[in-house]
């Protein structure tokens, strides 16, 4: 049996809704070996993030090395990195060992409003970062920060998505779960063609961690040899049961069910 091995590089959320609990459970579940390289602890609940912990850089480094060198990585993806020396030091590391399947999720705000990543480090994640992934996987406010132009239409996600991809990413995925009305139109564009994923609206408070969850199927399912567009309807298809078939933990905003996708017998 081959194994496929994927690299988590993110916070830690003591909750374990978010972060690289939701990173490490999606790629358990899309049957994907997972590894960890901790940016931040969070103490954090579905109530909100009480604290902020980041790492050194040298242990953000060392675990990346720690993981490369020993066991290997086939896909990776970027979850909160909280500083811009955090992402100077990733960027670093993909460089030295070659990585080239690489996601960023461009993890800024939690839903509380608490701040994963200091204002001044956008501009970091714009130039050391993205010129060496193979996608972004923005939400509709990260892709505006990113962007610098506001998405009220589906036109203005394409002008974004442009925008985005003009700064070296290959692949840009402006997600539609902050879209007004009762569809969610996810968006890819490779550089030369758009590609939308079409899901239905749930009505719930229960979302935490979706950008992780997401991101992580992405990954998954890269690691395994898919194409970005087919990893991208996967990671649809994951988050869209995970929403559905909600565990309603805490008294905030919960945790998705990371379960659902694979019990509908999806893999
Ligand atoms: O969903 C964004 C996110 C990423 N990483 C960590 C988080 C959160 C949201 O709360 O806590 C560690």
């Amino acid at each position: 049996m081959v194994i496929r091995k994927a690299l988590t590089i993110a916070g830690s959320d003591s909750g374990g809704g978010a972060g690289i609990q939701a990173d490490l459970k999606t790629f358990q579940e899309l049957g994907v070996f997972g590894m960890s390289a901790l940016t931040a602890v969070t103490a954090q609940n579905t109530l909100g993030v009480h604290g902020v912990y980041p790492m050194s850089t040298e242990a953000v480094e060392k675990q990346i090395d720690a993981a490369a060198s020993d066991i290997g990585v086939d896909a990776l993806k970027t979850g909160m990195l909280f500083s811009a020396e955090i992402i100077e030091a990733v960027a670093r590391k993909i460089k030295e060992h070659s990585f080239t399947n690489v996601i960023v999720d461009p993890v800024m705000i939690a839903k509380g409003g608490a701040s994963l990543l200091q204002e001044e480090a956008t501009e970091a994640l714009k130039t050391l970062l993205l010129p060496l992934a193979l996608v972004v996987t923005p939400n509709i406010p990260e892709a505006e920060v990113i962007s610098g132009m506001k998405i009220k239409s589906e036109e203005d996600k394409k002008k974004a998505a442009r925008a985005i991809a003009n700064l070296g990413v290959k692949n840009v995925l402006i997600k539609g779960g902050h879209d007004e009305g009762n569809k969610t139109i996810d968006l890819l564009y490779d550089g030369e063609t758009f590609y939308t994923f079409t899901g239905e609206r749930i009505n719930t408070k229960h979302t935490h961690g979706t950008g992780c969850t997401f991101s992580a199927a992405m990954t998954a399912s890269i690691a395994k040899g898919a194409s970005v567009r087919t990893a991208a309807e996967t990671a649809k298809q994951f988050i869209q049961a995970a929403i559905e078939d909600g565990i309603y933990l805490g008294g905030g905003h919960g945790p998705t069910n990371h379960w659902a996708y694979r019990q509908r017998g999806g893999l």
